[in-house]
């Protein structure tokens, strides 16, 4: 069982998690459109990663008897300047996720709900490996600049990216 304000705040987390790979799935879009497609890959692995976050979360919240709230998806934008700063767009956004995830784990311990810290730490982990990821491509784009060679590169290593694990329940 969860308290009514944990699953006002998880159901806000759904949200935000939808509008995570809202956003990423616009970006892919976005990196087809300037002919990046190893981006664009990277882009659409991530959207599914996201997916995978919301359902973790949508099915805690169901499995505590919860009531779950779906809202409304802001829409992201259609632009994001240069590969870099898609990717510095990214890091930004991970960087706002990861607070989120520390404020809800915030009010889990000042509820001392145990079982959505639990739920929480794989979400803290998970943003860890979130930002590292991200920080991965963030440093060979500053160090290529504006070379298209090296561009090109980074963009057939992106497009090795393989679909995600869906976590098993629980973990
Ligand atoms: Fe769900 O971790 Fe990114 O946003």
């Amino acid at each position: 069982m969860i308290s009514e304000k944990m699953q006002e705040a998880l159901n806000e987390q759904v949200n935000k998690e939808f509008y995570s790979a809202y956003m990423y799935l616009a970006m892919s879009a976005y990196c087809d459109t300037i002919g990046l497609p190893g981006f664009s890959n990277w882009m659409r692995m991530q959207y599914e990663e996201e997916s995978l976050h919301v359902t973790k979360m949508f099915d805690y919240i169901l499995d505590q008897g919860g009531q779950v709230h779906l809202k409304v998806i802001e829409e992201p934008p259609k632009e994001y300047g240069t590969p870099l700063e898609v990717f510095e767009k990214t890091l930004e956004h991970e960087q706002y996720v990861t607070g989120l995830i520390h404020k809800l784990m915030d009010l889990a311990i000042d509820e001392r709900d145990y079982a959505t810290q639990t739920l929480l730490q794989w979400y803290v982990t998970e943003q860890v490996e979130e930002e590292s990821n991200v920080n991965d491509v963030v440093a060979p784009l500053r160090m290529v600049g504006e070379d298209k060679g090296g561009l090109m590169m980074i963009d057939q290593q992106l497009a090795l990216r393989i679909p995600p694990v869906a976590p098993a329940a629980g973990n």
